[in-house]
C-alpha cells in the first residue's frame, strides 16, 4: 500500500513507514540502555547519545544499499544501527567485549562494520566529510553506482574539512550526501556564537552544491529529501547537502553537566518535538497503523534490546594474548620484512 503522507510528495508504503518507526525506536531504546550502562560504570570513556536526533540517520539510511558507505562522528551509535550494525554488536563494543563490531578494541568512537558499509565513527570533528568525498571520488573512478554519506555536526562546519570537502565534491559531481546534524551546540558552545551565517545550507550552498534545510525532527521530510539526494547521487547528478535542524535532549556526553549553557525551557520545547511520538501520532491519525500494531513493534524492540544487553554482558573480553593484534597491517609487516 502506497501512502501519500501529509508531507507534499512523500510517498512511502506502510511497510516503509513502520520501518522508520521501528528503526527510530531501536536507536532510542539502545541509547537508553547505553546511558544506563554508562551510569553503572560498565562503559568506559565517553558515550555521546543520539537521543532526539534519531529521525536523521533513520531517514537517510533507509535509502542506502549495503554497498553504500557511511562515515560518522563521535555521536554515531544511531548511524551504526541504521546502517545495519546489530544492536548486540554495538552494545558489546561499548562494553569492550570481543563480540563487539570492532572486537571490543574500539568503543563508541571506533565503530566499524565494512560488510554493511559502516566505515566508522570518529572522535575527530570533521573528517567524515573528507572521507566521504574521497569515497565518492573512488566510486566515480570505478564507475560504480555506490553512494557515500558523511554525517557531521554543526561544530564541523567552521572546520576546513567542510569547505574543502563540499567544494571538491561539487566541482567533480561526486556521489555524496553531506548530512549536517545541526543540533545548535558544539559541546556547550551555541552555534549562533561562532558564526555570522547561522544557516549551514546557505554557507555550504555558496559552493554551488544542491543544499536543503530541513526540520531534523521530521522523519518524513528527511526521508523525502534524502530519497531525492540519493537518487541524484546514484545517477551522476552530484552531491547534496542536507542541513537537518535538531536538538540533543541529553548532555553532550553521558556524565557531563547539562546546565549553564542552555535552559531547561529550551530542552523541554525540543522534547515536545520528539520525532518518535510525532511519527506515531501521524501513523495513528492517518489510520496507517493501529495502537495494537505499534504496541507490537514497541514490545519487539524492547525485547531485542534487552536480549542485546544480555548478550553483551555475557560475552567474553578479548584475550589479553591478542592485545597487539590489528595494530599493524599484516601487509605492511611482510613488506617491511
Ligand atoms: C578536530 C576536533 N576539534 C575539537 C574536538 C573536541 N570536540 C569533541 S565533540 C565536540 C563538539 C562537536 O560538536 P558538533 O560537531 O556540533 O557535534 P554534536 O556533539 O553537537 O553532535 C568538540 C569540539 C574534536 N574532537 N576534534
Ligand atoms: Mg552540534
Amino acid at each position: 500500500m502506497a501512502v501519500e503522507t501529509a508531507q507534499a510528495g512523500v510517498r512511502a508504503s506502510k511497510e516503509q513507514l513502520l520501518g522508520l518507526y521501528r528503526q527510530m525506536l531501536e536507536i532510542r531504546r539502545c541509547e537508553e540502555q547505553l546511558a544506563r550502562l554508562h551510569q553503572t560504570g560498565l562503559i568506559p570513556g565517553a558515550c555521546h547519545t543520539y537521543v532526539g536526533e534519531e529521525a536523521i540517520a533513520t531517514a537517510v539510511c533507509a535509502h542506502l544499499r549495503e554497498s553504500d558507505t557511511v562515515m560518522s562522528t563521535h555521536r554515531g551509535h544511531g548511524h551504526a544501527l541504521a546502517k545495519g550494525v546489530p544492536p548486540r554488536e554495538l552494545i558489546a563494543e561499548l562494553l569492550g567485549k570481543v563480540t563487539g563490531c570492532s572486537h571490543g578494541r574500539g568503543g563508541s568512537m571506533h565503530l566499524f562494520k565494512p560488510e554493511v558499509g559502516m566505515l566508522g565513527t570518529s572522535g575527530i570533528v570533521g573528517p567524515s566529510i573528507l572521507m566521504a568525498a574521497g569515497a565518492g571520488y573512488t566510486y566515480m573512478l570505478k564507475q560504480s553506482d555506490q553512494v557515500a554519506v558523511a554525517f557531521f555536526g554543526d561544530g564541523a562546519t567552521n572546520n576546513g574539512a567542510f569547505h574543502e570537502g563540499l567544494n571538491l565534491a561539487t566541482v567533480w559531481d561526486l556521489p555524496v550526501l553531506f548530512v549536517c546534524e545541526n543540533n545548535q551546540y558544539a559541546t556547550e558552545v551555541a552555534y549562533s556564537s561562532v558564526t555570522k551565517q547561522p544557516s549551514v545550507a546557505t554557507k555550504g550552498g555558496s559552493y554551488g552544491i544542491n543544499a536543503v534545510a530541513l526540520d531534523g525532527n521530521d522523519v518524513l521530510a528527511i526521508y523525502q529529501a534524502a530519497g531525492e539526494a540519493v537518487r541524484r547521487a546514484r545517477t551522476g547528478g552530484g552531491p547534496t547537502l542536507l542541513e537537518c535542524k535538531t536538538y540533543r535532549t541529553r548532555p553532550h556526553s553521558e556524565g557531563m553537566r547539562d546546565a549553564g549553557y542552555r535552559t531547561q525551557e529550551e530542552v523541554e520545547t525540543w522534547r515536545a518535538r520528539d520525532p518518535i511520538p510525532r511519527l506515531r501520532a501521524y501513523l495513528l491519525a492517518e489510520g496507517i497503523a493501529s495502537e495494537d500494531e505499534l504496541a507490537g513493534i514497541d514490545r519487539a524492540v524492547q525485547e531485542l534490546i534487552a536480549a542485546a544487553v544480555e548478550f553483551a554482558r555475557e560475552s567474553p573480553w578479548p584475550d589479553a594474548a591478542t592485545a597487539t593484534d590489528h595494530v599493524f597491517s599484516e601487509g605492511l609487516r611482510s613488506h617491511d620484512a
